[in-house]
């Protein structure tokens, strides 16, 4: 496949200032009139170019130009585009196309969704609507005209306001939007059928009122609240932290069991996939109803940082993303208010960027958050154009401060308003408002890997000194062997051994600063830091609320942390420090289980856990996310050469070690988290949710019966999914036959809510296998043939495939392969239906070489044999597969 670079960018040859679109709707077979206005691009340096109009599975029925068919010859038509040469000045291009949305099961463009029609744009699925320059640099007004059978499309939406509604004499009705808003094609969208909506008025800071609505199926209604609340909080918060305002008259959200992305920030129209936008306490978890709000944070925030000031072109992706996660992680934290609870979604953020993030960092797929090269831009909606994205934004606003980078910010938003840009318009603005040279600064656009930071520490007992000597070092990745040094923040605090904070004073100053944290920069590949005033050796604190995407190696002894895990007033150290305990505990349980000498699980990190579990000043919610056991994959990462069986044994035993020495304190635990009353998604609520769900897990691993009692009581009284699903969870994780029993009645009750059968997939993809049960490899093979899967819904693949593949490793990696064969079966199979999909699954196997011969050389082989159908393979998986085998 061909590889685009990023140097290569030419400016559009033409421009198109407004478009109007008429279609007239069937799910079998569309029909498009676009009728362009297309003139030359001053800008362009080619001499009379022809225009070429991207098209990708539609049907070419006519052009004219200014009213003038044109005839074979005049134009070029083929499986990539439209190609028409001659237009030197400014014209009225008509285009006649085709296509059929049933057909589409690809589910980019527009592709029916039950009785509906929905469209999916981001990143190049306009082309597969209409010709047209498909390019996020091409800016256009949208007038959209939709028709269709009134009985079959009762709502039809689009961007923009509904300008005009009339019924034609045939049964059909007609409506006009326009969007005031020149956009890029891929923010155009459109919805038909059957929809119905929440609806409320809203008053903007500025004093407008504005519609806000929010479209499901009817049996959905039910689950819109939620939605509508997360979506009047979001908007509130974008005046209020950024004094951004809505644009609109009107906002509405639509919610589709069948979506590749999580959600789409349509201008004025956002598309959700499901399970980002439905909830009630039968169909969604305290996470959910969290990740939902954040997620239409997220898709709003966009309305400025995307759709007003958009992308020149796909390479500068994380421009929009990784500056709307940074904005929705923010939103977030704000919700949630007082800081302990803040740090938790911190901790929560930094999560799951190390267990996602830093293993793409690592593989063959590693790439700078600005990419260089790409095949195919749907395979660069990753982790690090997101999560990494994000950090790095943060890392300016801990570097420049909170006050400087809102100037930034705002200085961003105005000079950029209405263009598309790059990632040099983010950092030229803040450079700007800071006063402040960044070009140190932007490595982290333009090197991959993640940058290993060690500390080394010298206490000078004589002069009480203590001297830090830092070094950082970015490992290769793909196509970058050498790195040059990043500028990373580099907050340090001391504690002294009562566990207070100590002023951090350099040597050489004269005035101890107040005792807390303070903020230093790397820049070069070693640093020295010397420090005085310092009444005792102090532990050190370092890289405090994870201030930026490194692995830090303080060198601290498992005394040293466990201490911290007990004292560190920052919480998100005190949980890191506990984290890393545990993380380290699997480790020697694993290399136990390798070199076959038993050995106890540390008692520091028992005690440690226990210390956490009393304590009468942390909050219920810091306990749980404090206990909860590191991945496997997580801890696996950091393996010489990953035995995922010997991690999964290690795993186990840490875990069974904690729960049997706290047995009564994770039961009074329980016990004492029971929470009362209706369903509230409260952030006290969820966190006693959490930790009493944690207290059973860890009870029930230690076999205690009276955990299993209370399991499965939760089972069946819970008045909400949260605890329903903790149980099943822990039931099906266990050899208790009574889970059969549960699993069926489950199923008979979520049967047909597809949110909830999802839940009920992934239980089944990500729970083991005892001995004398079906292997999971059998069960969801089952699965795959079962009536509420189907490989044509995204969701119902996460689900079960992702599951199985990405989350269940030690029944996944199976010593024959056969894990990896059934890999290779859904991989091709999912090639034909849905490539987007087939990528995401595709990339199971990506770290491949970082497992044990024995079955690192099986993986190469299933890679190898999807490779073998090459000439089958969407271009989409191609890249996967040919970087993975690299
Ligand atoms: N731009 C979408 C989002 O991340 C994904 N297509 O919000
Ligand atoms: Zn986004």
């Amino acid at each position: 496949a061909k590889t685009i670079y990023r140097g290569d960018y030419r400016a559009p040859t033409h421009l198109i200032d407004s478009i109007r679109l008429e279609f007239d709707l069937n799910a079998e077979e569309t029909l498009v009139k676009s009728t362009l206005e297309v003139r030359p691009n001053p800008e362009c340096t080619e001499k009379d170019p022809p225009l070429f109009l991207n098209g990708e599975d539609i049907t070419l029925r006519s052009v004219s130009i200014d009213g003038r068919e044109l005839k074979d010859g005049e134009y070029k038509v083929d499986s990539n585009g439209l190609t028409i040469p001659g237009i030197t000045s400014a014209q009225k291009l008509e285009i006649v196309n085709t296509f059929s949305p049933k057909a589409n099961t690809a589910l980019s463009g527009i592709y029916a969704s039950g009785v509906n029609l929905m469209s999916q744009c981001e990143a190049q699925g306009f082309r597969r609507i209409t010709f047209f320059e498909d390019r996020p640099d091409v800016l256009a007004r949208y007038t959209t005209v939709i028709r269709g059978a009134t009985e079959d499309f009762p709502v039809m939406l689009s961007n923009g306001n509904l300008t005009e509604e009339k019924s034609l004499e045939d049964g059909r009705r007609e409506v006009t939007y326009v969007d005031p808003f020149p956009k890029p094609c891929y923010l155009f969208a459109l919805v038909a059928g059957k929809l119905v909506s929440r609806a409320s008025k809203f008053d903007l800071k500025d004093g407008r009122t504005v519609d806000l609505s929010v479209w499901v199926d009817p049996q959905d209604l039910d689950k819109t609240e939620h939605t509508l609340e997360s979506l009047k909080r979001a908007i509130r918060w974008d005046e209020e932290r950024w004094g951004l305002e809505l644009d609109l008259k009107d906002f509405k959200i639509v919610a589709t069991n069948d979506f590749n992305f999580g959600a789409m920030e349509n201008k004025g129209l956002n598309i959700f996939n499901s399970r980002c936008a439905l909830a009630n306490p039968k169909v969604a978890t305290d996470s959910d109803y969290l990740r939902i709000e954040g997620v239409v944070g997220h898709e709003y925030f966009h309305n400025w940082t995307g759709d007003r000031v958009t992308l020149r072109d796909w390479f500068q992706l994380t421009l929009k993303e990784g500056l709307t996660v940074f904005r929705d992680q923010e939103f977030s934290a704000d919700m949630l208010g007082e800081p302990s609870a803040r740090a938790v979604q911190r901790i929560r953020d930094v999560s799951v960027l190390r267990a996602a993030q830093f293993m793409e960092d690592a593989g063959p797929m590693a790439h700078p958050i600005r990419p260089e090269s790409y095949q195919n831009i749907n395979n660069f909606y990753t982790s690090t154009v997101y999560e990494k994205g994000a950090e790095v934004i943060r890392m300016l606003q801990t570097l420049l401060g909170r006050e400087t980078f809102r100037k930034g910010f705002d200085l961003y938003i105005a000079r950029n308003d209405g263009h598309a840009v790059t990632c040099e318009a983010f950092i030229n603005a803040m450079a700007e408002a800071s006063g402040r040279d960044l070009s140190e600064f932007t490595n982290w656009y333009s090197q991959a890997g993640t940058p290993r930071v060690t500390v080394r520490r010298h206490w000078d007992e004589v002069n009480h000194r203590l001297t830090l000597n830092v070094r950082q070092s970015t490992p290769p990745t793909p196509g970058q062997s050498v790195k040059k040094p990043f500028l990373i923040p580099f907050p340090v605090a001391f504690l002294n051994s009562r566990g207070e904070e100590m002023p951090v004073q350099l040597a050489e100053e004269d005035e101890a600063p107040a005792p807390g944290t303070r903020m230093f920069e790397l820049t070069d590949e070693t640093a020295e830091f010397v420090f005085g005033g310092l009444e005792e050796e102090p532990v050190v604190s370092l890289n405090r609320g994870f201030a930026a995407p490194i692995i830090l190696d303080a060198g601290l002894s498992q005394e040293e942390l466990a201490f911290l895990a007990a004292n560190d007033p920052d919480p998100f150290n005190r949980w890191d420090a506990m984290n890393r305990l545990l993380i380290d505990a699997v480790h020697a349980q694993t290399r136990a289980r390798l070199l076959k000498t038993p050995e106890d699980v540390s008692p520091l990190v028992i005690s440690a856990a226990s210390k956490i579990l009393r304590d009468e000043n942390l909050s219920p919610a810091f306990k749980a996310v404090a206990l909860t056991m590191p991945g496997e994959k997580l801890v696996a990462e950091e393996d010489p050469l990953i035995d995922p069986h010997a991690v999964h044994a290690g795993w186990i035993a840490v875990r069974q070690a904690i729960g049997e020495k706290n047995i009564s304190a994770f039961l009074e635990t329980a016990q004492a988290n029971i929470v009362e009353g209706p369903y509230e998604p409260t952030p006290e609520k969820a966190g006693k949710r959490a930790l009493r769900n944690l207290a059973l897990g860890y009870a029930h691993a230690a076999g205690s019966p009276r955990a299993a009692i209370m399991i499965k009581d939760q089972f069946m009284t819970a008045n909400n999914l949260t605890d329903k699903l903790a149980a099943l969870h822990m039931m099906a994780n266990s050899q208790t036959p009574a889970k059969q029993d549960m699993e069926v009645d489950a199923l008979k009750a979520w049967y047909h809510e597809p949110l909830l059968i999802n839940k009920w997939l992934t239980i089944q993809a990500t729970a083991p296998s005892f001995p004398g049960e079906a292997r999971v490899l059998e069960r969801v093979r089952e699965l795959t043939r079962c009536p509420f899967f189907s490989l044509k819904n995204p969701n119902n693949v996460y689900a079960l495939l992702l599951g199985y593949f990405q989350q269940n490793p030690s029944e996944f990696h199976l010593a024959d392969g056969s894990g990896y064969a059934f890999w290779a079966e859904m991989v091709l199979e999912l090639n034909r239906i849905n490539p987007q999909v087939a990528a995401r699954v595709a990339r199971s196997l990506d770290n491949w070489r970082r497992y044990t011969p024995a079955l690192a050389e099986k993986m190469h082989a299933a890679l190898e044999s999807v490779e073998a159908k090459r000439s089958e393979l969407s271009p989409n998986v191609a890249e996967i597969i040919e970087k993975a085998l690299g």
